[in-house]
C-alpha cells in the first residue's frame, strides 16, 4: 500500500482517504461540549479524516469543531476528510437525501467526503433514532438495500458527496450491492468492528479482492458503553500480549492496535476525548511493527466482538448470524 505524505490512500472511484481517522462517538452522558474540544484537539495534532454519524446527535458540535480549525487557518475543507452515516431509519430510497442534507447543515458543509449506510439493519422511518414498540421492541422495516444504495449513488451524481460506502455490512451483504443490476458505483469501504481480537481476516481478503477498503471502527476496543457492551468484556488495551510488543518500541498499546491495521492495508479510526491520547493515537506514523509482531497479533484473533446487538439477532438484515 502506497502511502503518501498526508498518509492517504486511493479508493476505487480515485478519491484518497487518510489511513487514520478521528472517531466522535460518545455515549448520551458525556457533554456535547466534550465533542467541540475533542475534534478541535484531533484537528490541531494532525487528523484529517474525521468519522461522524446522525446517530451520535452531536453532529453540529463536530462541525462547530471544523469550521473553528478553518476560519483560524489551521486548515482549508479540502484537507479535512469528513465521513458521515444515513441512519437506519433513513434506507427507504426518497429519505436519502434529506437525511444527508440534514447532516451537511448540521455540519455546516456544502459536501461530504464520504457517506455511507450506517447499519444494514432497517428500522421504521420517523423521528425516533430507535421506534420501539409497545413491549419496547425496536420496530423494523422492510427495504431493499440495493434501492437505498440507488439513492446513496444520486447523491454522488448530485455533488453532495464525494464517495459512498457501508457500514457493519457482512460478505453476502455486501455481493449483494456488488451484484445488483445496473450498479453504478461500487461501494468504496465497509466500516467494521475490526480489532486484535476480531481481526476479520476472511472479509479483509474478500474486501480487497474486490478494491473495497476496510475501515476498522472500535480499533482501540470500544469505549465500553454499557448501552452496548457487556461489562465483563475483556478489555483490549489490558491485552498482555499488545503490551509488551509496546513496550519493545516505547510505545503504548493504542499505538501497537493502531499501527497494526495500517500495516495490514486497513483504514482505522480511534476515538478519545482526552488530549494526551489523541495526541499519543497520532503517532502511530513514528514508528513501524515487524513481520513477526504482525504475525503475534494476528494470533491474538479470537472472533470476539464487542458489539454483538444479540437483541436483534432475528431481524431481517442482522449481519452476525454469517460466519463473516
Ligand atoms: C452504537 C455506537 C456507535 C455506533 C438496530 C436496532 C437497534 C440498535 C441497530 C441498533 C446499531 C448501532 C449502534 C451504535 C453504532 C450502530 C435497536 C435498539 N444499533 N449501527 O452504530 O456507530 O446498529
Amino acid at each position: 500500500m502506497a502511502l503518501s505524505r498526508s498518509h492517504r490512500v486511493t479508493m476505487n472511484d480515485g478519491n484518497t482517504i487518510p489511513v487514520l481517522g478521528f472517531g466522535t462517538y460518545a455515549p448520551r452522558s458525556v457533554p456535547k461540549s466534550e465533542t467541540v474540544m475533542a475534534t478541535k484537539v484531533a484537528i490541531e495534532v494532525g487528523f484529517r479524516h474525521i468519522d461522524g454519524a446522525f446517530a451520535y446527535e452531536n453532529e453540529k458540535e463536530v462541525g462547530q469543531a471544523i469550521q473553528a480549525k478553518i476560519a483560524d487557518g489551521t486548515v482549508t475543507r479540502k484537507d479535512i476528510f469528513c465521513t458521515g452515516k444515513l441512519w437506519s431509519t433513513c434506507h427507504r430510497p426518497d429519505l436519502v437525501r434529506p437525511a444527508l442534507e440534514e447532516t451537511l447543515k448540521n455540519l455546516q458543509l456544502d459536501y461530504l467526503d464520504l457517506y455511507i449506510i450506517h447499519s444494514p439493519i432497517s428500522l421504521k422511518p420517523g423521528k425516533e433514532m430507535y421506534p420501539m414498540d409497545e413491549n419496547q421492541k425496536p420496530i423494523g422495516y422492510s427495504v431493499d438495500l440495493r434501492d437505498t444504495w440507488e439513492a446513496m449513488e444520486k447523491c454522488k451524481d448530485a455533488g453532495l458527496v464525494k464517495s459512498i460506502g457501508v457500514s457493519n455490512f457482512n460478505r453476502r451483504q455486501l455481493e449483494m450491492i456488488l451484484n445488483k443490476t445496473g450498479l453504478k458505483y461500487k461501494p468504496v469501504c465497509n466500516q467494521v468492528e475490526c480489532h486484535p481480537y476480531l481481526n476479520q481476516s476472511k472479509l479483509l481478503e474478500f474486501c480487497k479482492s474486490k478494491d473495497i477498503i476496510l475501515v476498522a471502527h472500535s480499533a482501540l476496543g470500544t469505549q465500553r458503553d454499557p448501552q452496548w457492551v457487556d461489562e465483563k468484556a475483556p478489555v483490549l488495551l489490558e491485552e498482555p500480549v499488545l503490551g509488551a510488543i509496546a513496550k519493545k518500541h516505547n510505545r503504548s498499546p493504542a499505538q501497537i492496535a493502531l499501527r497494526y491495521q495500517i500495516q495490514r492495508g486497513v483504514v482505522v479510526l480511534a476515538g478519545s476525548r482526552s488530549e494526551k491520547e489523541i495526541k499519543e493515537n497520532f503517532g502511530v506514523f513514528e514508528f513501524q511493527l515487524t513481520p513477526e509482531d504482525i504475525k503475534v497479533i494476528d494470533g491474538l484473533n479470537r472472533n470476539f466482538r464487542y458489539y454483538t446487538l444479540n437483541e436483534f439477532q432475528e431481524f431481517p438484515n442482522y449481519p452476525y448470524n454469517d460466519e463473516y
